[in-house]
Order: C-alpha cells, then sequence, then structure tokens
C-alpha cells in the first residue's frame, strides 16, 4: 500500500483519512496533543465507523511518504508544510486542501521542483468531539496540478476512486477562485449579520453580493482568469439555498472567539488588488469589519 500522510487532525483530515484508509496505509502528521490513533467518523444517518492510523510528527522518519495532504486551516499551512520540507521524499507530492487561497504562493517559493497539487472540498465535517467527526454534507471535491513534477497518475486514480464525488480539475486556480467566490460572499455577511447562509437570499444584500463579485471579478480578469460573473452569481445564490440552514464557517468561528479565515478569502481578493494596483473597497471594508469582530469577547448564543 502507498504511504501517505495527512497533516491536520481536524474535521476535514480525520473525514479524508477514513475515506483514504482502505486504499492507502495513512499517518496522521498533527501537532495535536489531544488526537491519538483512533478516530470515529458518524454518517448524517448516524452510521458509526471507527478508524486508526499511525500518529507521528515532524521529528520522524518522512522519507516513507508519496503523497503528504495538508488539511489545516489556511493560516497554518506555511508554518505546517515548511518544517516537513528538508525531511520529506524530494519526490513527495504535496496536496493543499484549505478554504481561501494564498499559502500556495509563500509556499512555492521554498519547494523548488517538488510537485504541488491543490484543492477544495465542499463535503461538509463537523468535529463534535477531539477524535469524532460527523460527515454532515456530501459534496464535490476537486483537485488540480500547480506547479513542479505531477502526481503519477496511479496515485492520482486511487485518490479520485477513494474520495467521493471528487474530480482532477485541468484548471485548478479558476475552480478555488470560484470556490473563493462563494465564500467571499457568503461567510462574512452571515457573520457580521449574526445569520444563517438562507437570509442572503433577502433582497438587502442583493447590492453587497453583486459589489463583492463585482470587484472579485476585476481582480481575476487582471490575473488572466476567466470567469463568466453572472455565473458565479447563479452559482453562489444556489449555495445559499442549498445551505440556506447551515451557520457559515466563519458565522461559527467568530461565535466561537476561533480566528476566521478572512486573510484567505476577501483578504486574498484584497492582496491580489494591491498587486495590480485596483481598489476593492467593499471587499477591504468586510476584512476590516471581520478582524474587529475577531477581537471582540463573545457576546452570541451559538
Ligand atoms: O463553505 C462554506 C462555509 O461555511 O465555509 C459555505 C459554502 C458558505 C457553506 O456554509
Amino acid at each position: 500500500m502507498t504511504k501517505l500522510a495527512i497533516v491536520g487532525a481536524g474535521a476535514i483530515g480525520q473525514l479524508i483519512a477514513s475515506q483514504l484508509s482502505s486504499t492507502f496505509d495513512v499517518h496522521f502528521i498533527t501537532r495535536r496533543t489531544n488526537f491519538n490513533s483512533l478516530w470515529q467518523v458518524e454518517t448524517a444517518s448516524q452510521q458509526r465507523q471507527q478508524y486508526s492510523a499511525p500518529v507521528i510528527t515532524a521529528a520522524d522518519d518522512l522519507q516513507q511518504f508519496e503523497l503528504v495532504i495538508v488539511c489545516v486551516k489556511a493560516y497554518q499551512v506555511v508554518d505546517a508544510v515548511l518544517p516537513l520540507l528538508d525531511k520529506l521524499n524530494p519526490h513527495c507530492h504535496i496536496l493543499l486542501l484549505h478554504n481561501g487561497m494564498g499559502p500556495h504562493l509563500a509556499l512555492m517559493a521554498h519547494i523548488g521542483e517538488r510537485g504541488l497539487s491543490l484543492g477544495t472540498t465542499s463535503q461538509g465535517a463537523l468535529l463534535t468531539s477531539p477524535q469524532r467527526v460527523t460527515h454532515t454534507g456530501l459534496g464535490l471535491t476537486q483537485l488540480g496540478h500547480l506547479h513542479g513534477k505531477p502526481l503519477n497518475s496511479s496515485l492520482k486514480q486511487q485518490l479520485l476512486a477513494a474520495i467521493p464525488q471528487s474530480q482532477w480539475h485541468p484548471d485548478i486556480i479558476n475552480a478555488l477562485w470560484q470556490k473563493l467566490a462563494i465564500n467571499a460572499a457568503i461567510n462574512p455577511l452571515t457573520a457580521l449579520e449574526q445569520c444563517k447562509n438562507g437570509q442572503l437570499a433577502a433582497s438587502t444584500y442583493k447590492q453587497h453580493i453583486d459589489q463583492i463579485v463585482t470587484e472579485l471579478h476585476q481582480v481575476v480578469t487582471r490575473d488572466n482568469i476567466v470567469l463568466d460573473k453572472a455565473a458565479l452569481l447563479t452559482r453562489i445564490y444556489d449555495v445559499i439555498q442549498l445551505t440556506a440552514n447551515n451557520y457559515s464557517s466563519m458565522y461559527q468561528d467568530i461565535a466561537h472567539q476561533r480566528r476566521t479565515e478572512i486573510d484567505y478569502i476577501n483578504g486574498y481578493i484584497v492582496t491580489r488588488a494591491q498587486q495590480h494596483h485596483l481598489d476593492v473597497p467593499f471587499n477591504f471594508a468586510l476584512v476590516t469589519q471581520i478582524k474587529k469582530l475577531e477581537k471582540k469577547p463573545a457576546n452570541r448564543n451559538n
């Protein structure tokens, strides 16, 4: 069996590890001290299955791995991956699977010719205790090549066969921007308005959503990425409808006084805009407002 390491034993790390565990020899690389080698996945229909995988640290032998999948939050990626680079086999491929965009730019400066792929998943996963994850919903997982030596085709086929509803995308940056547009529109507005995703279908928010997407569209166009603005808006409203009853991850991060991923969502739009000397005032204001909320003590009921 091919040896594969998952960096990060959070909700998505545990879920992906369970999906890969019958095909690969899965290990966890984690700094979490409250995670041991056993975990449980519960499906939406409350069926439970137990899994186990060795837990190692960056100090252990990492030469054995052919693939490392990084499932930590966007703001943890660089710190989690840099200390591993010298210890990994030079042929080991790295796959980043997180919300938002940005860490790939910082990593590419250090990665040399090592193969790097990126991915995004809309599978729902909720950690209900340190070693138990609930698989709250199926959803598309898109993976694709970014840099260096491409992932070998047999590994790629095994990954796609093991992760439900997964596909290889020929232009992963384009796919990631589409997902980022959804998160940029839904996440900060729900966190600021303290509402479920579905509330954003109200006409009050139409102008805000339009402004977020208009600014994003100006930025990607300067990055030579072709996206259709009307199609982005349709997809955003589809997701608002499909997830109407959910609280977005940013709403939950603010409610639980955790750091949000704003720097890698609307903040990434701002960073790319600055590169092109473009103004994106609405996205900039959202970043500022969410950062203020991150600093406030919680006074919410979730
Ligand atoms: O990905 C999400 C998130 O909350 O981060 C959406 C799609 C907005 C669903 O809640």
